[in-house]
């Protein structure tokens, strides 16, 4: 099937336009505040693409919740929820080339999508299926691979695809090509060797590559702050001698134009950057893996009181129109025929 989804023009956007903060407008200044209706095209995004971009995350999204529900009645044995990640993963597969090369892992479902997996495929991938590019249905569904794409083949041995990405992202240097290799992986992974080793020869080397985490502050159930001496992985860049880009992985555009900064700049023979991009894991670890967060912790991560509040300025909008006054017969004419 040919593919709805405009990818964005190969150069990327102009990165002296892009403004990466956002400040939240007090509620009596929303309107005037309220940030441009296009705030992607200083971005280089058009319209299309970043009506795309949004597509492809919510594809993502149902896309996710089905394999968890299927997974749950035993239509096959593994499903790994990317809710929560979709805007850091779609956003920054946005940012690459064609020819750029990509090592995902188990949780990159929106990226995979936005890479340009069909729906068709991640499905044949889960459900282990001979026509999966991924593995043809022998590997692990969501290590997704597909040559065409760039999608390098993954292990399901957490952060062994950093020291390859870097191996790739070697042999583009050693050939004189300006592919750069991006890397995926969850904050469990920087506790990992292969972190410190990739990461290291990376920055040694001045590879280009693009070192991207995705800190959802758990690795299945053990917290960032237990596992980290640092409160973010960011700061550990400064330990490689690389720059970092920290960015709120739920904002889009944010992710877009930091991954586009490191990607420029290993275009540019500057070497790696360290992305780290925060964001909620909203739906448990692994269909095979309950989450053990309190019922409370969950929630707040999906910010019920905000739509709470959300749902009840809209529901009190509705109400209070349909209660108030209709204009008196008699003042028909008002302010539409001149009185003079
Ligand atoms: C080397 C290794 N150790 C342990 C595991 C078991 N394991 C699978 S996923 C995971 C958690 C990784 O967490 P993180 O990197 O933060 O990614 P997330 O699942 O949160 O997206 C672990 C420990 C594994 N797959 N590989
Ligand atoms: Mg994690």
């Amino acid at each position: 099937m040919k593919s709805l989804i405009e990818r964005p023009p190969v150069e990327g956007p102009d990165l002296r336009t892009i403004q990466t903060s956002s400040t939240s407008a007090p509620a009596a200044s929303r309107v005037a505040q309220r940030p441009s209706s296009a705030p992607h095209r200083p971005l280089g995004l058009s319209d299309r693409s970043a009506t795309d971009l949004y597509y492809a995350m919510l594809v993502s999204r149902l896309l996710s919740k089905q394999c968890l529900g299927l997974a749950t009645q035993g239509a096959f044995d593994v499903a790994i929820p990317s809710d929560g990640h979709e805007a850091a993963q779609a956003a920054s597969i946005w940012a690459l080339r064609p020819r750029d090369k990509v090592f995902l892992f188990y949780r990159s479902l929106a990226a995979a999508y936005a890479r340009g997996m069909t729906a068709r495929e991640l499905m044949l991938d889960h459900f282990r299926r001979a026509d999966s590019p991924s593995s043809g249905g022998r590997n692990l569904p969501g290590h997704w691979a597909k040559r065409a794409l760039a999608l390098m083949t993954i292990s399901g041995s957490v952060a062994t695809q950093i020291p390859h990405a870097v191996g790739v992202a070697l042999a583009s240097k050693l050939r004189g090509e300006d592919d750069v290799t991006i890397v995926y992986f969850g904050d469990g992974a920087v506790s990992k060797g292969d972190f410190h080793e990739g990461v290291s020869y990376a920055a040694i080397h001045k590879l280009p590559v693009v070192v991207f985490c995705e800190n959802n502050g758990l690795a299945i159930t053990v917290p960032f702050r237990s596992q980290s001496p640092v409160p973010s992985v960011a700061a550990r860049a400064s330990g490689y001698g690389i720059p970092a880009e920290a960015v709120d992985g739920a904002d889009a555009l944010a992710v877009y134009a930091a991954t586009c900064a490191a990607l420029e700049r290993a275009r540019r023979g500057q070497g790696p950057t360290l992305v780290e991009a925060r964001v909620a894991r909203l739906g448990q670890h692994t269909n095979q893996v309950a989450d053990s967060r309190p019922a409370e912790e969950l929630a707040a991560e999906r910010a019920p009181e905000l739509q709470a509040r959300a749902a009840a300025e809209v529901t009190d909008a509705v109400e209070f129109a349909r209660a108030a006054a209709e204009p008196a017969p008699g003042t028909v004419l008002t302010e539409v025929v001149s009185n003079q």
